[in-house]
Parts: structure tokens; C-alpha cells; sequence
């Protein structure tokens, strides 16, 4: 039976000369949701997307539109972003003060909530916020950039995080470098779905469909 793989596009490292018909081609060629990297500049040393690209994105699309947020306390911007139409929130544990009740604040707001974990965060760090989110975004590189080298040791992580699914009742999704072996590795595994970027979707000068075509028949 094929599994069935929820494949995000991380829009950052789309062609912003041509947002909308990025939109439009992915979509065509399969893609299920939108992953949107927010930053200050300050949580990461880098801006990628903001506000008005969220904005502009929903307008577009009626898939869901997922935040990852590299902000310091992202506790502030909850009903903004509910505001704009945020599907799924991304919180790092290392991004406030009270991360649960920043969580609880994003389920108020009728969001999915969500934690994002580093490479360096262990699941120790998360696990009482377990019995909050309904995801985990594992990191398998630094937060901040695209086109970066996949960290190893990550993967063993996802294997402890994926054996605590029964108990604490989420789901795991893959954030970085995620190229088609890596996801015929731990789709597998239970890895419920990969953010796509440079590695594997976009700059290759080839159809999204063919792209998304070629990784859903590994599966
Ligand atoms: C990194 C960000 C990611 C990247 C994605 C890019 O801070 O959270 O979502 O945009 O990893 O993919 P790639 O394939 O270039 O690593
Ligand atoms: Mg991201």
C-alpha cells in the first residue's frame, strides 16, 4: 500500500520574480502544503519570509500554508498570524519564556500547534510539550538557511521521537536538506512529511511534477 506522505514546499527558496506562478506550478505538480520560513533577523542570523508574504500566499492558495517561526518571543504574534490565515504554527522551545502557553495560545487561535527542534535540542528538551502539539519539524540542519549540509546524527533522534508517537499521540515532519533517498529512508520509519527546498525541489530546472512524481513512486 503506498504510504501516504504529506510533501511542503519551502517557499523561501522559491523564485520570488514569479511567486504566484510558483504557487500555481507546485500545486500542479502535486505538492499538499506551503511551509513559509519567518525570521527576525535576531532568533536566526538571517530575514526570510514575513507577514505579507503569508498574506499574499493565502490569497493564493486554499492548501494549507504552514509557519515555521524563527522569531524571539513568538508569543506576541499569535493572533497575527491566525489573522493572516496560518494553517500549522512552528514554535522553537528556544524562542520564549513559556513556550506551553505560547502553544496554548496557538490552539486558541485555532491553529495546529507545533514545535520546531534544532539539531542541537534533544527530544528531553520537548518532551513535556509532547502533550501539547500535534507535530514535531525535526531540524536536520541549522535553522536560519536553505541549501545547507544535512547533520547526521539527527536521524537518530527522529527514531526516539518516532517511538514516543503512541504515547504522546503527534506526528513528525522533516525540515532541511531532504532529498529523495532521505525520504525513502524514513518515510518508512513513520516520518509523516518533509519540507522540501534547494536539495531536492527547487533551482533544478526540471517540472515540479516529474520531481514529485519520482519521490512518491520511492514510496
Ligand atoms: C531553514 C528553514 C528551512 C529551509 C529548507 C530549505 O532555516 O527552516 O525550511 O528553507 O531547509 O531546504 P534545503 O533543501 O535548501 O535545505
Ligand atoms: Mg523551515
Amino acid at each position: 500500500m503506498k504510504m501516504n506522505i504529506e510533501f511542503s514546499a519551502s517557499m523561501m527558496c522559491a523564485d520570488y520574480g514569479h511567486l504566484q506562478d510558483e504557487i500555481i506550478a507546485l500545486e500542479k505538480g502535486g505538492i499538499d502544503s506551503f511551509h513559509i520560513d519567518i525570521m527576525d533577523g535576531n532568533f536566526v542570523d538571517n530575514f526570510g519570509m514575513g507577514i505579507h508574504d503569508l498574506r499574499y500566499l493565502r490569497k493564493i492558495t486554499k492548501k494549507s500554508v504552514e509557519c515555521h517561526l524563527m522569531i524571539n518571543e513568538p508569543i506576541r504574534y499569535i493572533p497575527l498570524f491566525a489573522d493572516c490565515g496560518a494553517d500549522v504554527l512552528y514554535i522553537h522551545p528556544e524562542s520564549g519564556r513559556h513556550i506551553s502557553t505560547t502553544l496554548e495560545k496557538v490552539i486558541a487561535h485555532g491553529i495546529t500547534p507545533a514545535i520546531a527542534i534544532n539539531p542541537g535540542t534533544s527530544v528531553e528538551t520537548i518532551l513535556e510539550y509532547l502533550n501539547i502539539v500535534e507535530r514535531v519539524l525535526v531540524m536536520s540542519v541549522n535553522p536560519g538557511h536553505a541549501g545547507q549540509v544535512y547533520l547526521p546524527f539527527v536521524g537518530k533522534k527522529i527514531e526516539k521521537l518516532l517511538a514516543l508517537r503512541d504515547e504522546y499521540n503527534f506526528d513528525v515532519y522533516w525540515d532541511g536538506a531532504c532529498t529523495p533517498d532521505r525520504v525513502q529512508t524514513f518515510a518508512p520509519k513513520g516520518v509523516k512529511g518533509f519540507v522540501l527546498g534547494t536539495a531536492m525541489l527547487f533551482g533544478k530546472n526540471r517540472d515540479y511534477g516529474e520531481i514529485m512524481s519520482e519521490v512518491r513512486g520511492l514510496l
